[in-house]
């Protein structure tokens, strides 16, 4: 039985672009983040007693503004040797070998894989082969995968690649493959890197994302961090996720549909404040805030947008101190129209409405219903037979449903603005 960990795109000193244009946001912690979050992967990585360390391309964000990134490296590879851990990396197209003109020499106990060929390290006292190859350019547009060696028989086979594979959303395609690429090998785990969002693309084989070890932004919300895999016989895998983030980045929706009070709109949002501050796990968070739903008062919300956005921070910083930063309000609200003043109006809505409002509910006074209820009945499956909630053949059932199309239709005509 061994252990290893998997991790990538740590982006490690990455700038934080437009974060001091915000007058409250705790830079310092933010930028100390990514560090924070790579000592914790190092003091996991002793704890489990690991065998090695896989990081899967953009351990850098481009070349280094000054050599403490690389010093500080060294020092948390250097702790990882003192335990005999090794580690093996690819770089990405972030880090590609000649983008990085400030680069040190690896520290004794790192190694990272050729950028001419596809490597393969043979850990032969663990009976573990790792193939791996880094990219040597930022625009790798070639198929690397089907570069990578065949499977080292009787060993555990370990591939490390930084690929978007057949393309994921938001991110910018670089050595792209197939799953069925990486199958062929015959490889137990495909260690991936380069899409910050964690996904087990496949479990026979383990293709694994393990996504970013930090949060950088509201585009990277949610838990961070790395996988542990154990291997047993060789043969079988458990993979267990770690977090490694040490603050949070959440969204979080406030819904004010027909809220017509401002007292009210806070009330909301303070409830969902507190019930989102869960999601941080005990971390400081870095939140998102925004406003949906269609009120009457959207106006009012529009008006001040400053106003009402330092009001919602000061609502986070009163009950959540430090632990908690509001990042952005959002307003998505839409308007709505008042349904007595507007059937009061005798302009075209207001007639519309009054007409929709007087539909009787029953299907026999409704023009074509009939018609429209056999159809639907020949297309609803089996499940909704004459048990269920949706049988059509009752006429409560069908009073219901024509007295929610009223109110859904009536609601949208009293909405201004679409959906955005
Ligand atoms: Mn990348």
């Amino acid at each position: 039985m061994f252990k290893f960990i998997h991790a990538a795109d740590i982006h490690l000193d990455s700038p934080l672009r437009g974060l001091s244009r915000y007058e409250s946001a705790p830079v310092e912690s933010i930028r100390d983040a990514g560090r924070r979050a790579l000592e914790n992967l190092v003091d996991i990585a002793i704890e489990e007693k690991v065998a090695f360390v896989l990081l899967a391309g953009d351990l850098y964000d481009g070349d280094w503004k000054d050599y403490s990134t690389g010093i500080f490296l060294s020092q948390q590879i250097g702790r990882l040797g003192r335990h005999n851990i090794l580690v093996f990396a690819v770089t990405g197209n972030h880090d590609a070998a000649n983008r990085m003109t400030k680069a040190l020499d690896s520290p004794a106990n790192m190694k990272i894989l050729s950028t001419r060929k596809a490597e393969t390290i043979k850990l032969d006292d663990l009976g573990v082969a790792i193939h791996g190859r880094s990219f040597g350019t930022q625009h790798v547009d070639e198929n690397l995968a089907v570069t990578f060696g065949a499977a080292e028989k009787g060993m555990f086979n370990i591939g490390v690649l930084h690929t978007s594979l057949n393309g994921r959303e938001g991110h910018a395609v670089y050595a792209p493959c197939t799953v069925n690429d990486l199958r062929s090998k015959g490889y137990q785990y495909w260690a991936l890197g380069h899409v910050h969002q964690q996904e087990f693309v496949s479990k026979d084989p383990w293709i694994v994302f393990p996504g970013c070890i930090q949060g950088r932004h509201i585009r990277e919300s949610g838990s961070k961090g790395c996988v542990l895999v154990t291997v047993e016989d060789n043969a079988t895998c458990e993979v267990e996720k770690i977090p490694l983030d040490v603050l949070r980045w959440v969204h979080c929706s406030v819904d004010i549909t027909d809220v017509v009070e401002m007292r009210e709109v806070l009330e909301r949002i303070r409830k969902a404040i507190e019930k989102e501050q869960t999601s941080g796990e005990g971390r400081p968070i870095a939140m998102r805030i925004r406003l949906e739903g269609a009120t009457r008062i959207s106006n009012e919300l529009a008006a001040h947008p400053e106003w009402l956005e330092h009001q919602i921070k000061a609502l986070g910083a009163e009950f959540a101190g430090h632990d908690l930063w509001i990042e952005r309000v959002e307003n998505a609200v839409t308007g709505k129209l008042d349904l007595e003043s507007t059937l009061a109006d005798d302009t075209a809505l207001g007639k519309l409405l009054k007409e929709i409002l007087d539909t009787p509910g029953n299907a026999e006074e409704i023009d074509g219903l009939d018609r429209v209820l056999a159809d639907l009945r020949q297309k609803m499956p089996e499940a909704f037979g004459p048990d269920s909630i949706l049988n059509l053949d009752e006429e409560q059932t069908v009073q219901r449903l024509v007295e929610e199309a009223k109110h859904m239709v009536v609601g949208r005509l009293l909405t201004v603005g679409g959906p955005k």
